[in-house]
This record gives structure tokens, C-alpha cells and sequence, in this order.
């Protein structure tokens, strides 16, 4: 490819310092040892497991372990895997001499090709990107699904795609200058990762960045309630807000789902086109609903116009531990939700799935309240089974909300 020969043209020779040898680094580092750099790689941790090391030996990749040294400073570049915060060492050192500091996606968007769909969001990223992927390869195109789902963004530079559809999240959006969405979805907006962005508006602020390095003749996806946190006093354009029809709120355009007539349509300036009906979505949960609704939206903003939008669910089996059933003992259902990783996923699944219920919570905190997350044990929930490093504030938050 002519452009791979000039982004190795430009980086011959060029000395680039990856931050992080997790799986998003060590993808990093190979794509800049394709491109012609000379790769260092730092790790806080020891470099797991063994045969990322053996990749790094036969690529002529250099590294350091079980802490950041001098040696990643000795850098023309510093590039960031995905997780990586501002106040780490080596950036907060970097910046100080003047090295420049670039965030994973920056450094991988000139080397990507097709189309792209990018997805954030508090809930929903995973199963929405996984959709549209399976939507755009059931019409034939070739589809990298990627990004934060566990397949690194770098693994997909230097391929010929039609389409591109990678989940992204708040951290690597914080970094994002460079990857212009064709269509970028923000599922929702819910408190996450305060620790790492330090507050709320942070975080909500690293998740608009989707919609404002957009492409310019690019569509937004998002959730009706969340457009002031999103675009604050910018000007809205070309965003669909998602709305449920009952809210009786209404503007154009806008991505109605019809709780009563049981299907969703989109409608623009040139009218009100129906997009499928409930029935064909082979996902519970009116959450599953409003994620068929975005991923079905943006299929039409590409500008494909299937024939029947329902008929291309068939065959999605959803992912695991996603409110995934996993057995029925003695008329007992078990359904794995660990995939709920903050207070409103796990609030939407409670009041998802019917029945009585017996709920287990626990897990590593995120600096989030448990106040809502309480107050839905205690409106779906018979028993709770508290356990991990959060018991105790949760115990305190479920005895708060009156839970017994
Ligand atoms: N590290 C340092 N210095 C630091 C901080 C970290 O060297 O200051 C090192 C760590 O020791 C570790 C590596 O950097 O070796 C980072 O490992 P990681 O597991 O945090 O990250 P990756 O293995 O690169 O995985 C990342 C995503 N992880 C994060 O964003 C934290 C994965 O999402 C993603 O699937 C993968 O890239 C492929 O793209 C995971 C995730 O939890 C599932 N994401 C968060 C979420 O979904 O809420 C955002
Ligand atoms: P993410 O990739 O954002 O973590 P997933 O698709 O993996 O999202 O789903 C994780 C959990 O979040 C699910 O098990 C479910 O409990 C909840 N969830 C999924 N979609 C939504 C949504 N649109 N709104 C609220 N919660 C959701």
C-alpha cells in the first residue's frame, strides 16, 4: 500500500516509546516496528505473558519491566496504550521535556482503511459494536470489529475494510485528536472511571470527543437525555437523539422506539422511515432494544438501505456474561451478568430480567455512589449476596435504602 510506504518513509528510524505491554500495547509496538521505528516498550508491571516477549525478540523491539525508567524518555515519541493516564510518570515527564505525547488512537488513524463507526458509552459499547459488525457482515462487507472489546485497534491498520466499527473508551477518547468517525455512537451517559478522569465531567467530556472530532459530513448517535452533557453550548448537527416515544418530546431528527407499538423508526427531515420492530431482536431488555435501535441507525446514516433491517439480528447470540443465561437447577434460573461493571448496568439488568430475585454484588470500587444501585436491589431483589473489596459500602448503601 502506497501509504504505508510513506508513513514508513516518515517513521524510519523515528525512536517511539510505547507506555503499557498489555494487549493494546503490545499491538502498538508491533505496528510502529511495521512501520519502520525503533520501538522501546515501557512497563510499570512484569511483561505478561511470556510470548509477548518472544513477539518483541524476533521484531527487534526493545523493552523495560516492573517500573518506568529514564530509557522511555529517550524518545522522539511517547505513545499511550489504551488505558493510560495523564498523570503517569512517563507522560507527566515527557511532557515536561517536550517529547510528544500521543494517545493509541492518534498514532493508529492514518494507518486504518474504511469506513468508521465508533462506539462509547457507559453500557451497551460492547453488545452495539458487536451488532453492527454482524449486521454489515451479514449484508457481505468486510468488517473489522475491534477497539476496546479485547481486539486491538492496531491489529486492524494496513487492511483494505469496508467498514471499520470499533468500541472506544472515555480513556482512549481522552487522547483522540486524529480518528474521525464516520458515525460515532455514545450509547449512554452513567458515572465510570471517576478515578481515572477525576470527576464526572470529565469523564462525560472524554466521551463527547467522539462526537466532536467526528468526520464533518459525519452523523452522531446518543441518548435524547444526554445532549446538553454532551454538546454543552456547542451546536447540535447532524445527531440523532434517541427518544422514547411516550416522553412525547419531539424534533427532528430523532430515533423514535415505540414502547407501545413495539418498533423503532428514525425519522429525518425527509420523513419517518420504520427500522424494525421489537420481535425481530433476538436480545431481552429494553436496553437491548434501545442498543438495536443505535446499531440499526447506523446502518442507515452509512447510507445502506437494507431490505429488511429485522433480518439482519438473525443469527446474534449476544455475548457472554452479558445477562447471559447459564442454567436452570431445580427450577432456579442462573444468569451471568459480571459484564455489569458499574452502578447503572447492574441497576438495568435487575429491573430487566423478571421474577424473584437473589442478586450477588461486589467487586472493585470505581469511586462510584451505590445509592441507585441500592434502591434497585431493594425494588427487584429478595436476598443479596455482598462480597470482594466493596462489601462493606455497599452493605452500607443497601441498609441506607431501607434494604433488609
Ligand atoms: N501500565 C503501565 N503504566 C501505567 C499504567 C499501566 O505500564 O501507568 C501497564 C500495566 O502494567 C499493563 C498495561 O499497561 O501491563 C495495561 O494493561 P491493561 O490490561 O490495562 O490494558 P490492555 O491489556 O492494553 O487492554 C486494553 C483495554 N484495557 C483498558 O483500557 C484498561 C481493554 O479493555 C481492551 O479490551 C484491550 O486494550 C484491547 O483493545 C478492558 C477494559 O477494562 C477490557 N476496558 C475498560 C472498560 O471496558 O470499562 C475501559
Ligand atoms: P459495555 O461494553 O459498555 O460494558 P456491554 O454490551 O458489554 O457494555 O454490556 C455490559 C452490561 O451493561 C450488560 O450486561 C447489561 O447489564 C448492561 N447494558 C447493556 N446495554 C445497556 C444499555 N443500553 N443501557 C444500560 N445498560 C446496558
Amino acid at each position: 500500500m502506497q501509504d504505508m510506504q510513506n508513513i514508513r518513509d516518515a517513521m524510519k528510524g523515528k525512536r517511539i516509546t510505547v507506555i503499557g505491554a498489555g494487549i493494546s500495547g503490545a499491538s502498538l509496538a508491533q505496528l510502529a516496528a511495521r512501520m519502520g521505528a525503533a520501538v522501546f516498550v515501557s512497563d510499570a508491571r512484569k511483561i505478561e505473558p511470556a510470548c509477548t516477549l518472544d513477539r518483541f525478540r524476533s521484531m527487534n523491539i526493545r523493552w523495560e519491566e516492573t517500573g518506568h525508567t529514564e530509557k522511555a524518555l529517550d524518545a522522539d515519541c511517547v505513545v499511550l496504550s489504551s488505558g493510560i493516564s495523564p498523570a503517569c510518570f512517563p507522560v507527566t515527564e515527557a511532557k515536561k521535556r517536550g517529547i510528544p505525547v500521543m494517545g493509541e488512537l492518534d498514532f493508529i488513524a492514518p494507518c486504518l482503511h474504511g469506513r468508521i463507526v465508533g462506539v462509547t458509552g457507559s453500557n451497551g459499547k460492547s453488545t452495539t459494536t458487536c451488532l453492527i459488525g454482524h449486521m454489515l457482515q451479514r449484508m457481505g462487507f468486510s468488517v473489522a470489529v475491534t477497539g476496546n472489546i479485547g481486539n486491538p485497534l492496531g491489529d486492524a491498520a494496513f487492511q483494505p475494510w469496508d467498514f471499520i466499527v470499533a468500541e472506544l473508551s472515555s480513556f482512549q477518547l481522552f487522547w483522540n485528536h486524529y480518528l474521525h468517525c464516520d458515525v460515532a455512537i455514545v450509547t449512554n451517559l452513567a458515572p465510570d472511571h471517576i478515578d481515572w478522569h477525576g470527576s464526572y465531567e470529565g469523564y462525560v467530556e472524554s466521551k463527547g470527543r467522539i462526537l466532536h472530532t467526528r468526520r464533518p459530513d459525519g452523523w452522531g448517535i446518543v441518548q435524547g437525555r444526554d445532549i446538553p452533557a454532551l454538546f454543552r453550548d456547542l451546536p447540535v448537527s447532524r445527531t440523532l437523539p434517541l427518544r422514547w416515544k411516550d416522553e412525547g418530546i419531539s424534533g427532528l431528527p430523532a430515533l423514535f422506539v415505540d414502547g407501545e407499538k413495539e418498533c423503532v423508526t428514525m425519522a429525518r427531515n425527509d420523513g419517518e422511515e420504520p427500522l424494525f420492530s421489537f420481535e425481530s431482536l433476538p436480545l431481552i431488555g429494553n436496553h437491548n432494544v434501545e442498543n438495536g435501535a443505535m446499531a440499526a441507525a447506523a446502518i442507515r446514516l452509512l447510507g445502506i438501505v437494507p431490505e429488511n433491517m429485522g433480518s439482519l439480528f438473525e443469527g446474534f447470540k449476544g455475548l457472554p456474561h452479558r445477562c447471559e443465561f447459564v442454567a436452570c437447577v431445580r427450577g432456579v434460573k442462573y444468569i451471568d451478568d459480571s459484564k455489569g461493571t458499574n452502578v447503572a448496568s447492574s441497576a438495568t439488568a435487575l429491573s430487566s430480567i423478571q421474577g424473584p430475585k437473589v442478586v450477588i454484588l461486589g467487586g472493585q470500587g470505581k469511586g462510584e455512589d451505590y445509592a441507585p444501585l441500592a434502591d434497585a436491589v431493594r425494588r427487584n431483589a429478595t436476598a443479596a449476596v455482598v462480597l470482594g473489596q466493596e462489601k462493606e459500602k455497599i452493605v452500607s448503601a443497601l441498609r441506607a435504602a431501607g434494604f433488609q
